[in-house]
């Protein structure tokens, strides 16, 4: 059996060991809100760390182990690279017409109207713009919903006919 080296490892797991405060093995959210950065001194979002704790916690006890953090880490700092791409103007967060250019190049095709209730929904500033934790969130959340609707898409004309209890089945199983 061939054991592959990971240079990282060491490095991830001090940062590991300095975001379990409590020194308990496992990441809580509030272990790992505390340990992100938005960009500003504002908290991480905590709708965005329990999507992600969620997204990774393979043991389902609302914690990420090592492993799970190795995973989630390199989850976040994708999420950066790509924040910083689409934030053309460097001024740290994403404005309407950096959300549309991004979304299209994910593979939406969503109208102008639409990316700009998106900008108000995830504002969390108030400022008609959006930040990094509110980017990740914004980002989750349209997968999430997209995905759900393609399943009941078959045809992919991106129109649905769907009953109430089936709707309505539709949205409490995602996990948001
Ligand atoms: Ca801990
Ligand atoms: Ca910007």
């Amino acid at each position: 059996m061939a054991y592959v080296a990971n240079p990282d490892r060491n490095f991830l797991f001090d940062v590991f060991n300095g975001v379990d405060r409590d020194r308990s093995g496992l990441i809580n959210a509030d272990e790992l809100g505390m340990a992100l950065s938005n960009g500003t001194w504002s908290p991480f979002n905590p709708e965005t760390v329990r999507l992600m704790i969620g997204m990774f916690d393979k043991q389902n006890q609302g914690q990420v182990n090592f492993d799970d953090f190795a995973a989630l880490w390199k989850y976040v700092t994708d999420w950066q690279n790509c924040f910083r791409s689409f934030d053309r103007d460097n001024s740290g967060n994403i404005d309407k017409n950096e959300l549309q250019t991004a979304l299209t190049t994910f593979g939406y095709r969503l109208s102008e109207s639409l990316v700009e209730t998106m900008v108000r929904k995830f504002d969390r500033q108030g400022n008609g713009t959006i930040l990094f934790d509110d980017f990740i969130q914004c980002c989750i959340v349209l997968h999430t919903l997209t995905s759900a609707f393609r399943q009941h898409d078959a045809d992919g004309d991106g129109v649905i006919t769907i009953q109430y209890e089936q709707f309505l089945n539709m949205v409490m199983n995602m996990k948001l």
